[in-house]
């Protein structure tokens, strides 16, 4: 039987940064693919895990929970079909709900061996009032605190109780039953994603939860969501700091970015990933398409268009983008 895990978390909270690290690490004598929705028109992670891994699916345009749950189950059928995989782990939106991915993939005869819901210990309060991220938490077994080395042992004391509250509270049950659906769960901790090998060894296994399917209400939550994103084309390759002088001028709304763009002093492509005021870039060894930025917040469309007007090297697409 083939094993999966599902990857879940808010924007931003190094999910693409677990598999890049943890994957690499633990599954490298594996036959490992890899699934990844985006939030957005236009994926950036489908990129940064191909330079690493050959097997990667790339599903964006919507969300694989709801609107894509069709799409995402005969991806998984391809991928199965194509590349034999002993392992599939899928990285799902950070606006998606990991329960329904999570059967489905039951429904496809695929053991999830985990639903890993991953937490920014430092950006957590910003984003926790989102009804969504309480559900991550809710529907996973396996909790990890990432990015502690942002924070001091006391607060991630706290953003750990407050975890284990929201899971408490949203712990998923069985409507017929009423009984949770995982009896049991593990809070761990990392930095860039890298977990202790003992959460992929299987012991939170859930088996005979199929017949679920059929009676779990399929909820489109991204009616109530008010997350939304844009994406701005580069007209031109700029420097390094017309970046940067774009992140500085950020509205609080907008607490996601990211984005592929060449510029006229790095040589190779840059990955720019800005979360909630913390941000990084890393060089792609290779990309071939235009130079992109997307934003995403709360409600960001005056913000987003405001924020074209200052820079005049950015500009919004006439159209809907399509891949
Ligand atoms: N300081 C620090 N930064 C981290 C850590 N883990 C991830 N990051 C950074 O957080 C940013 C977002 O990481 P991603 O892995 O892209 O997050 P994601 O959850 O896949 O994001 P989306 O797919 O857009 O929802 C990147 O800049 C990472 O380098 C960590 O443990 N510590
Ligand atoms: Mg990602």
């Amino acid at each position: 039987m083939i094993q999966s895990f599902v990857i879940t978390g808010f924007l931003g909270v190094g999910k693409t940064t677990m598999l890049l690290n943890t994957v690499k690490k633990y599954f490298s004598d594996r036959k490992v693919a890899i699934v990844v929705n985006e939030f957005g028109d236009i994926g950036v992670d489908g990129n940064i895990l191909s330079n690493v891994y050959s097997e990667v699916l790339e599903i964006s345009e919507g969300c694989i929970c709801c609107q894509l749950a069709q799409e995402f189950e005969s991806g998984v059928i391809e991928i199965m079909n194509k590349y034999n995989p002993e392992i599939i782990f899928v990285e799902t939106s950070g606006a998606s709900e990991p329960f329904p991915i999570f059967l489905s993939l039951q429904n496809l005869g695929i053991a999830v061996e985990g639903v890993i819901c991953v937490v920014d210990a430092k950006n957590m309060h910003s984003y926790i009032d989102n009804s969504t991220a309480k559900y991550q938490i809710g529907g996973s077994n396996i909790i990890v605190l990432n990015k502690t080395d942002l924070v001091t042992d006391i607060e991630l004391a706290i953003v750990k109780q407050n975890v284990i509250a929201i899971k408490e509270e949203y712990n998923i049950k069985n409507n017929l039953t009423g009984k949770m659906i995982f009896d049991r769960y593990v809070v761990d901790y990392a930095q860039q994603g890298l977990l202790n090998k003992e959460v992929f060894e299987g012991v939170y296994r859930v088996d005979d939860i199929i017949g679920l399917a059929n009676e779990y209400q399929q909820n489109d939550h991204t009616t109530r969501a008010s997350i939304t994103q844009k994406v701005a084309y580069l007209k031109e390759n700029i420097e390094f700091s017309d970046v940067d002088a774009i992140l500085n001028s950020l509205p609080k709304s907008i607490y996601r970015v990211k984005g592929v763009v060449k510029t006229t002093d790095v040589p190779n492509p840059i990955v720019i990933n800005y979360s909630f005021g913390d941000v990084s870039f890393e060089e792609l060894d290779s990309y071939t398409q235009p130079s992109i930025m997307i934003f995403i917040g709360e409600n960001i469309d005056k913000d987003v268009n405001d924020l074209v007007a200052q820079f005049d090297y950015l500009n919004l697409p006439l159209f809907k983008v399509k891949k």
